[in-house]
C-alpha cells in the first residue's frame, strides 16, 4: 500500500471512529497517535518521501494528525458528559413513582371529630371492656331479668362460669364510671358494640357507638338540649337545627329521640329524609334516678342527661354511604376515598 492509500484508508478510519467508554477511546488515541501508532509511523515514513511530494502529502498528514487529535477530543466529551445509555432507558420527565399511603378509616375520622367537639367543653373520654357481665351492661341499667327491652338488645353470650356477653352498648363504661367516681361527672364512651342482628344494608351485629354522660348538682333537660344542639352544630354547620321527640329507652326518664334538619335538602324533603326534612341522629334522656341509685349515685341529690348514637350512621350521613356492609369490607376503592383532602362534601 502506498503512502497516499495508507493516508486515505486512515482518514476513513478517523472519521467513522467510535468510543462509548474512556478504555475505547484511550484505545483508539494510541493506535492512532501513540508513540507506535499508525498516523506517528506515517510521519516516520514521511521523512523518506521524495521532496518534491512533500508538500502535499505533509498537508494531508497534518490535517489526518489534526482529525485524529479533534475525534479523541470528541469522543472524551461524550464520554465524560453525555448521558450514561449503557443502563436501562430512564425518562426523567416521567411522575415520580410515590409511594401508597394509607387512610384513616371514616369511622375513625368520624369517631374522632365527635370525640373532639365534647373533649372541647370538658368531657374526659372513657373506655371500657367489650365483654361485659350482665350487671353493667342490663341490670345496673333498668333491664331487668326476662324484661321485653332484653329482647331488644339480644347479644352474643359466653358460656364461662358467670354470664358474660358482648357488651350491646357503651352504657356500661358509664356505669363503671358513676361506680367509680364521684359527681361531677362528664364523660364520652366511644366503643364498639354488638347486637345478635342479620346483617344487612341497615344493620350489623357490630357497630360503635359514642355514649356521653354527664352527672351533677341542677342537671336539667335544657343542658341536654342546649348541649345536643351545640354537638349537632358543630358537626354538620352553623345553620343546622334539631328537634326532640319523645321517645323510650329503660335507663332514661324521660327519653327523647333527637333528629337534625337535613343537610342534604335543607328541609326541603329528599329521599335521604324520606322527605320530612328531618333525619335521626340520636338518642338520649334524663338519667333514670333508679339507675343513679344502682350506681351508688344519691338521685335526691344529683340528677344527669345521657345520650348514644351510632358513628356508622352519623358517618353515613356525612359521607352519604348507601350501605352499612361497605365499612367492613375493606376494599380499597371505598377506603381510598377517605385519604386525607379527597373527600369533598
Ligand atoms: C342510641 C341511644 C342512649 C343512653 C344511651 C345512658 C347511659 C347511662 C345511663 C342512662 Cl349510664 N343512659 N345512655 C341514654 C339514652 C340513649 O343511646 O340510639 N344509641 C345508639
Amino acid at each position: 500500500m502506498s503512502l497516499v492509500e495508507r493516508v486515505t484508508a486512515l482518514e476513513a478510519e478517523v472519521a467513522k471512529a467510535q468510543g462509548r467508554t474512556a478504555e475505547e477511546v484511550e484505545r483508539f488515541r494510541v493506535a492512532m497517535l501513540g508513540r507506535n501508532g499508525a498516523i506517528t509511523e506515517l510521519f516516520e515514513a514521511f521523512k523518506q518521501v521524495a521532496a518534491e511530494e512533500k508538500r502535499l502529502l505533509g498537508q494531508r498528514l497534518n490535517q489526518l494528525k489534526q482529525s485524529a487529535q479533534t475525534r479523541v477530543d470528541e469522543l472524551k466529551a461524550a464520554v465524560d458528559h453525555g448521558p450514561d445509555d449503557s443502563g436501562p432507558a430512564i425518562d426523567l420527565s416521567a411522575p415520580a413513582l410515590t409511594e401508597a399511603t394509607g387512610s384513616l378509616h371514616p369511622i375513625t375520622i368520624v369517631r374522632q371529630r365527635i370525640v373532639d367537639i365534647f373533649a372541647r367543653i370538658g368531657y374526659t373520654v372513657s373506655q371500657g371492656p367489650e365483654v361485659e357481665d350482665d350487671h353493667h351492661n342490663f341490670s345496673a341499667l333498668n333491664f331487668p331479668p326476662d324484661h321485653p327491652a332484653r329482647d331488644m338488645q339480644d347479644t352474643f353470650f359466653l358460656t364461662h362460669g358467670e354470664q358474660l356477653a358482648l357488651r350491646t352498648h357503651t352504657s356500661s363504661v358509664q356505669v363503671r364510671m358513676m361506680e367509680s367516681t364521684r359527681p361531677p361527672i362528664r364523660t364520652i364512651s366511644p366503643g364498639r358494640v354488638y347486637r345478635n342482628e342479620a346483617i344487612s344494608a341497615r344493620a350489623h351485629c357490630m357497630f360503635h357507638q359514642v355514649e356521653g354522660l354527664y352527672v351533677d348538682k341542677g342537671v336539667s333537660f335544657a343542658d341536654l338540649k342546649g348541649t345536643l344542639d351545640h354537638f349537632a352544630k358543630s358537626l354538620f354547620g352553623a345553620d343546622v337545627t334539631i328537634r326532640m321527640r319523645p321517645s323510650y329507652f329503660p335507663f332514661t326518664e324521660p327519653s327523647a329521640e333527637v333528629d337534625m334538619s337535613c343537610t342534604i335538602c335543607g328541609g326541603a324533603g329528599c329521599a335521604i329524609c324520606k322527605h320530612s326534612g328531618w333525619v335521626e341522629i340520636l338518642g338520649c334522656g334524663m338519667v333514670d334516678p333508679a339507675v343513679l341509685a344502682n350506681c351508688g349515685i344519691d338521685p335526691e341529690v344529683y340528677s344527669g342527661f345521657a345520650f348514644g348514637m351510632g358513628v356508622e350512621r352519623i358517618a353515613q350521613l356525612i359521607y352519604r354511604v348507601p350501605d352499612l356492609r361497605m365499612y367492613w369490607e375493606n376494599d380499597v376503592r371505598f377506603l381510598d376515598q377517605f385519604a386525607a383532602g379527597t373527600f369533598r362534601t
